[in-house]
């Protein structure tokens, strides 16, 4: 029977754990750790549908993510319809070409050589899904703003779900940031205190894509210990 309390007034529940033994704890720790470690930012993709549910379960996951003050101060836009993708794939190329073209230092490209990338986006139009994940500066309820808190760490933080939730699917995506952004918020109508904040195209990877083969920093050279 699940236990409740009040707090300042507000209900609380007793938080039940899962009982596992320490190697448990040590096989869970170790299998998903390898399960993120095969997933891989992919851009070319497979136009095979994907069932709805299975992009509603990936949603769903993203919103578990912890919020400040739990606010959830996100909006996340879903897009399959033909006629938005290529919208959007049309305005992002237009920004992603003056970026290449002239707006990124020639440091910032040459960083981006060993990825491959370019402002050209077909992913854009190819991937089923779209994910437009928009942060809310403050929220509005009934006319009224609310206020929120470590809106880019919460939105962060659910994006991050977001991207394991797909792969976790055996799906795939890249997180693509066009810059600037706000041909996104015009595209979809959203209001003014929502913000783009990553572009999500969501389906299966193309067979036979490449991937750089890069390396991923070891413990000993991202950890510092106390
Ligand atoms: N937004 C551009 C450029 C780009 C920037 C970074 I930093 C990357 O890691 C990858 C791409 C684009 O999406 O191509």
């Amino acid at each position: 029977m699940t236990q409740y309390k009040n707090i300042n007034g507000h209900p609380h529940m007793e938080y039940v754990r899962e009982q596992l033994s320490p190697e448990q704890v040590l096989e869970r720790s170790k299998n998903f750790y390898q399960l993120m470690d095969q997933r891989r930012t992919i851009r070319e993709f497979e136009t095979t549908p994907i069932p709805r549910e299975v992009i509603d379960n990936i949603l769903k996951t993203a919103s578990t993510a912890p919020s400040g003050a739990h606010k959830q101060p996100w909006t996340f836009c879903l897009i399959s319809d033909p006629k938005i993708k290529k919208k959007i794939r049309e305005a992002a190329e237009e920004e992603e070409k003056i970026s290449y073209g002239s707006r990124m230092s020639d440091t910032w490209k040459n960083d981006l050589k060993p990825l491959g990338t370019d402002w050209e986006k077909p992913f854009l139009e190819d991937a089923p899904y779209l994910i437009v994940v928009f942060k809310q500066s403050y929220g509005m309820e009934n006319g009224e703003k609310i206020q929120h808190y470590y809106v880019n760490e919460s939105v962060g933080i659910a994006c991050g779900f977001l991207i394991a939730a797909i792969h976790q699917a055996g799906l795939a995506t890249v997180t693509h940031t066009p810059s600037p952004m706000n041909f996104l918020s015009k595209i979809l109508g959203r209001p003014s205190h929502e913000k783009p904040f990553l572009l999500l195209p969501v389906g299966y990877a193309k067979k036979g894509t490449y991937v750089p083969d890069i390396e991923r920093k070891k413990i000993n050279d991202f950890l510092e210990e106390f």
